[in-house]
């Protein structure tokens, strides 16, 4: 019987590696996606399933009301669910089903631009499918990617996942009303998180009792001004 362990055995076919060269196609296609929403902040939003994703964008716009316009691309493997949520509460929002896949690739977000009103649009956000590992790997053309951890989830996983933690800008801690209730320490998974990634800033969030939005809108804002300004200056 042939040897069915990863060890190359002798006379095996040394395959390529055709994930990478998606991942070049993918690459190109980001580039694309950049160069045709200049003046739009665009924020890849990560995260497992269920970690409060959509609550934080539906808590978001509620907020931003007013004072820019914001829009959601948001992915699922399958149903309308999100972006039904997110448009009960008045965000302008398209759900991208990605078939069973569990990240967004850059040539969905492209396709999904023709599908949406941006016009006017300032900040547009992509909830990624609930997935600590392949979304990482996938540049959708973004300005900014923010991990979110619920603090249900275990303070373990920047070291178990780092090359999601590695390609943030931003790790956000969610559910943190659950604080209290659940062994997580705040401290322990930034020195973790910051371990894989120096730069990576860190905010704590509950959206359900509103902890932490006043500092995540504040900070939206000013990204969304350090875009438009660097419009200007370009
Ligand atoms: N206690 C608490 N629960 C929250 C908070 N934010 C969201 N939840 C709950 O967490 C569950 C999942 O929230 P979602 O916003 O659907 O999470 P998601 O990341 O969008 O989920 P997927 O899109 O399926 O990956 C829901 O039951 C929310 O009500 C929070 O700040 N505190
Ligand atoms: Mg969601």
């Amino acid at each position: 019987m042939k040897p069915k362990s990863n060890q190359a055995a002798v006379g095996s076919i040394q395959c390529d590696n055709t994930t990478m060269n998606l991942l070049k196609v993918n690459d190109f296609v980001a580039k694309v996606i950049r160069e045709r929403l200049p003046d739009i902040l665009v924020i890849n939003v990560c995260s497992s399933p269920g970690s409060g994703k959509t609550t934080l964008m539906q808590e978001t716009g509620k907020r931003l009301k007013g004072k820019l316009n914001m829009a959601v691309l948001v992915g699922d493997p399958e149903t309308e669910r999100d972006a039904i949520r997110m448009r009960e509460v008045g965000i302008n929002a398209l759900q991208i089903v990605t078939g069973g896949m569990c990240h967004i690739e850059a040539q969905m977000i492209l396709q999904a631009l023709d599908h949406i009103d941006l016009k006017d649009v300032d900040l547009l956000f992509i909830e990624n499918v609930g997935n600590l590992v392949c979304p990482a790997a996938f540049d959708l053309g973004e300005d900014i990617r923010v991990t979110v951890l619920a603090s249900t989830e275990g303070d373990d996983k920047p070291k178990k996942y780092p090359r999601m933690f590695l390609t943030s800008e931003l790790l956000i801690v969610s559910k943190s009303d659950l604080l209290p209730y659940v062994p997580f320490s705040v401290e322990a998974v930034s020195i973790d998180a910051r371990e894989v990634n120096p730069d990576l800033e860190v905010m704590t969030i509950s959206s359900l009792k509103g902890d932490g939005m006043d500092e995540w809108c504040e900070w939206l804002m000013n990204k969304v001004t350090e875009k438009q300004r660097h419009l200007v200056e370009v």
